[in-house]
C-alpha cells in the first residue's frame, strides 16, 4: 500500500530527471567558487527573481539565518511576525547565534503584519533601545493558511522600511506557490525586498537546498556568513543539478498541487465533525468541532493505520500539504480514510 504522506511538501523525493541530472552533474570546489553547476544555479536563481546575485545554502533555516546575520549586527533588533517560521521554528537562531533580538508583532490571519504595528515597533534613537534594522515577511505564510502576500502589500512594507532606513528580508520558502496562486511573475513579489530566501526542497522536489538572493554586495557578505555557520560546501553541484530541474520545471506545475488541496478541503468540509480553514495554495489546516467525540490523536493514528500521514499540531489543528507525489487518487483515498476514521 502506498503511504500518502501529507505531513509536508518537504517529504518530496527527487524526480527521476533530478536523479539523472545529479548523476551527470559537473562539479568543482564551491568554496573556491569553482563548481560550475552551483554557479549556474545561482545565476539562474538571481535572474529568475530579478536580483543581482544569489547564494546556494543548505536549508531554508540556514538561508534565513545567513540573511539575518548579514543585515544585522549583534545587539540589533529585527521585527518578525509572531507566527513566522523564523520566530517559531528556527530555534531562535538569530538570537542564539547572532545576538539579534527578535521583535514579534501579531501576524494577521492572512499572514500580513499591520503597517501600524510595524511602525509602532520601530525603535526611536535612544540609548536604552536596540536599533531596529530589519523587517521579516513570509510568503506564502506557513502558519497562516499558506496565504500568499500580494506584490502591493510587500511594496507597502518595503516603502515604510526604506523610509525609516530599514531593510526587508522575505522568507519565500514557498514564494513560487505564492506567484502561482496570484498569477504573477515571482519578480513582482520580491522586487521591493532587499533579500529573499526560497526553498528548492519543498514543493519543488529537490532533495536539498535553498537560495538566498539580493544585490551583489549583500550576497558577497552573505557568502562570508554562510562560511562561518559551516555552510561552505564543496562539490555541491550534485545538489544544484537537482535544483536546476526544480527551478526550470517544477515551478511551472504548482497549480496542480493547489487544485488538489482545494479538492481535499471541499471533501473534508463535507464530513461532520470537521471544520476546514481557507485554502489558497498547497497548505490546508483543519480541526475537529464539538459535533464529534474523536480526539486529535485518534484522527492522526486512525489515518496512519490507513496509510495516510498528516501533521497534528499542538493547538489541535491538523495540517495537510499537497505536493508532486500526491495524485488525484490519493486525495480520494484520503477522504475515504477520513470518513472511516470519523465513522461517517
Ligand atoms: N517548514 C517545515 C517545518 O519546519 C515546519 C514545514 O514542514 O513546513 N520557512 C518556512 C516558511 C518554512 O515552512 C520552512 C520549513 C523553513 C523556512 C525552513 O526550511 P528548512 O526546513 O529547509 O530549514
Amino acid at each position: 500500500m502506498k503511504i500518502i504522506d501529507l505531513r509536508s511538501d518537504t517529504v518530496t523525493h527527487p524526480t527521476p530527471e533530478m536523479r539523472e541530472a545529479m548523476y551527470r552533474a559537473e562539479v568543482g570546489d564551491d568554496v573556491f567558487g569553482e563548481d560550475p553547476t552551483i554557479n549556474r544555479l545561482e545565476a539562474m536563481a538571481a535572474e529568475r527573481l530579478g536580483k543581482e546575485a544569489a547564494l546556494f545554502v543548505a536549508s531554508g533555516t540556514m538561508g534565513n539565518l545567513v540573511a539575518l546575520l548579514t543585515h544585522c549586527g549583534r545587539g540589533d533588533e529585527a521585527i518578525v511576525g509572531d507566527q513566522s517560521h523564523t520566530f517559531l521554528f528556527e530555534q531562535g537562531g538569530m538570537a542564539a547565534l547572532g545576538g539579534i533580538t527578535p521583535r514579534p508583532i501579531p501576524n494577521q490571519p492572512d499572514g500580513t503584519l499591520r503597517l501600524e504595528d510595524i511602525e509602532a515597533a520601530i525603535r526611536p534613537d535612544n540609548v536604552h533601545f536596540p536599533r531596529t534594522r530589519l523587517i521579516c515577511l513570509e510568503n506564502t505564510h506557513n502558519m497562516c493558511y499558506g496565504t500568499p502576500l500580494t506584490p502591493e502589500y510587500t511594496a507597502q512594507v518595503a516603502r515604510l522600511a526604506h523610509e525609516r532606513g530599514l531593510k526587508v528580508h522575505l522568507d519565500g520558502a514557498r514564494v513560487f506557490n505564492a506567484a502561482t496562486a496570484l498569477g504573477v511573475d515571482v519578480k513582482e513579489l520580491v522586487r521591493e525586498v532587499d533579500s529573499v530566501m526560497f526553498c528548492l526542497s519543498k514543493g519543488l522536489c529537490a532533495p536539498v537546498g535553498s537560495l538566498l538572493c539580493g544585490d551583489a554586495d549583500f550576497i558577497a557578505e552573505a557568502r562570508r556568513a554562510r562560511k562561518v555557520v559551516g555552510g561552505g560546501m564543496r562539490q555541491a553541484g550534485i545538489l544544484a543539478a537537482a535544483g536546476i530541474v526544480a527551478l526550470e520545471k517544477m515551478t511551472l506545475r504548482l497549480a496542480e498541487d493547489h487544485e488538489r488541496a482545494r479538492r481535499l478541503a471541499e471533501g473534508l468540509a463535507q464530513i461532520p465533525g470537521i471544520e476546514v480553514g481557507p485554502v489558497h495554495t498547497n497548505i490546508l489546516y483543519f480541526w475537529l468541532t464539538e459535533e464529534t467525540d474523536r480526539t486529535p490523536e485518534e484522527v492522526v493514528d486512525g489515518l496512519a493505520e490507513r496509510g495516510v500521514r498528516i501533521l497534528g499540531r499542538e493547538n489541535g489543528r491538523f495540517r495537510a500539504v499537497t505536493h508532486y507525489w500526491i495524485t488525484d487518487e490519493d486525495i480520494d483515498r484520503t477522504l475515504q480514510a477520513m470518513r472511516e476514521v470519523m465513522g461517517t
